[in-house]
């Protein structure tokens, strides 16, 4: 139980035994302090683009099948970012902070080598369960990404079963004035190595990139012992509109991976990926994530986690209070960014194509709304060269 310190064994077993007779909202659970995270969950969407020439490469490709192909090395080389990078940045996974309704999180990428600028843009949609909405896009290559984000979580094997509810829609503005869109669906994650106080992510089952033009990606995910043996391992596989095999993918997705018919190298993730640019957080709204979680994440940074809790009682009592004054008052909370719609067509119409399970899913749909343009940041996607 090398990882956990030896003051913190006790609770760390009790943790664990909580979460095996848990089912359900894991992140509300209270964690012993050396397996907290000063970053909120809302911070998470940024994955999506931390290799930002990957993502505006997409609007470079000249055909429907290249496209697919940019979409999904796009994609694939976003996996590391996602599933591993708490681990390198800080030793393991690690539990993060558990957003409030309302917590926004705005970044962007610069403009280099004429990639364009990509902007990104988060909102806590639900705090019980959570449920985190964004919006990135690169307006000068016609790309934007919306989505959102759920978990359930069950346990299983001494491991933490996550299956993601949720997906993302990629929308592509081509030249001709036609647009393509792209349903992502989400993996499904386990977490390994809780007993030993040093858990991280293994990626498992199978997760789809559905194009409107009828391209598909089936991406299967295996951890060691499958394969090739090792862990993080997928292989990809792209389909035509008829359905025929057109290439075959396959390596580990926090390194490498190669085209299995012509052996040409296709993603390659050991090179460094770039953080989000994000406003000092003395200038940021006191809805913006790292201002709300400020003194909170100070705390946990520091080793200072009786600080760190009263803080965040401090929050959490706030919530509350501001949920009893709603029910009083006859008001609800009002989404800034997003309204919620019960069934998302293109999830349902792509969907159908791979016959998804689930058939139907919600979605919380970007309003192109103030203060996004306040915050220097572009709205919405318009045509490349209009
Ligand atoms: C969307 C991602 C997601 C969010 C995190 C399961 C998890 C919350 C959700 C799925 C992102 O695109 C990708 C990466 C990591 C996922 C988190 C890993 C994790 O452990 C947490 C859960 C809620 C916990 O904090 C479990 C308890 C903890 C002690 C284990 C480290």
């Amino acid at each position: 139980r090398g990882a956990v310190p030896a003051t913190q064994r006790s609770s760390w077993t009790s943790f664990l035994k909580s979460i095996a007779s848990f089912s359900g909202d894991l992140s509300s659970l209270t964690a012993p302090p050396f397996i907290l995270s000063p970053t909120s969950l809302t911070e998470f969407p940024a994955y999506w683009c931390e290799r930002p020439d990957l993502f505006s490469a997409i609007a470079d490709a000249k055909t429907d099948e290249d496209r697919s192909l940019a979409v999904l090395k796009w994609f694939i080389s976003t996996l590391k970012d996602q599933y591993t990078s708490r681990n390198e940045s800080m030793g393991s996974e690690k539990k993060p902070l558990n957003p409030v309704l309302g917590e926004l999180f705005y970044g962007h990428w610069p403009d280099k080598n004429g990639r364009g600028k990509t902007n990104l843009l988060v909102e806590q949609v639900s705090h019980h369960p959570p449920i985190t909405a964004y919006y990135i896009s690169n307006p000068s290559k016609g790309l934007s990404l919306q989505g959102h984000n759920a978990q359930k979580t069950s346990f299983s094997g001494g491991s933490i079963i996550v299956r993601q509810v949720g997906h993302a829609v990629l929308t592509v503005l081509l030249p001709s004035g036609d647009k393509e869109e792209f349903l992502i669906t989400l993996p499904r994650l386990r977490i390994d190595g809780l007993w030993y106080g040093s858990p991280y992510i293994e990626l498992t089952d199978t997760s789809y990139i559905q194009s409107s033009t009828g391209w598909l990606s089936t991406i299967e995910y295996k951890g060691k012992g499958y394969f090739s043996g090792k862990s993080h391992s997928f292989k990809a596989v792209l389909s035509a509109p008829d359905g025929a095999l057109a290439d075959t993918i396959e390596g580990t997705w926090h390194t490498t991976s190669k085209n299995v018919l012509t052996g040409a190298p296709f993603h390659d993730v050991t090179g460094l990926k770039e953080e989000a640019t994000v406003v000092d957080v003395e200038q940021q709204g006191e809805w913006e994530s790292r201002q709300l979680w400020r003194a909170v994440a100070k705390g946990i940074r520091e080793g200072d986690f009786e600080t760190a809790s009263r803080e965040k009682s401090k929050i959490e009592n706030e919530q509350r209070q501001r949920r009893k004054d709603e029910v009083t008052a006859g008001t609800k909370w009002e989404l800034k960014h997003f309204v919620h719609i019960d069934n998302d067509p293109t999830y349902e119409n792509l969907g159908k194509l791979f016959k998804a399970n689930p058939p139907t899913e919600d979605a919380y749909i970007f309003q192109h709304n103030p203060p996004f343009g306040e915050l220097g940041l572009e709205t919405g996607a318009v045509k490349p060269g209009a």
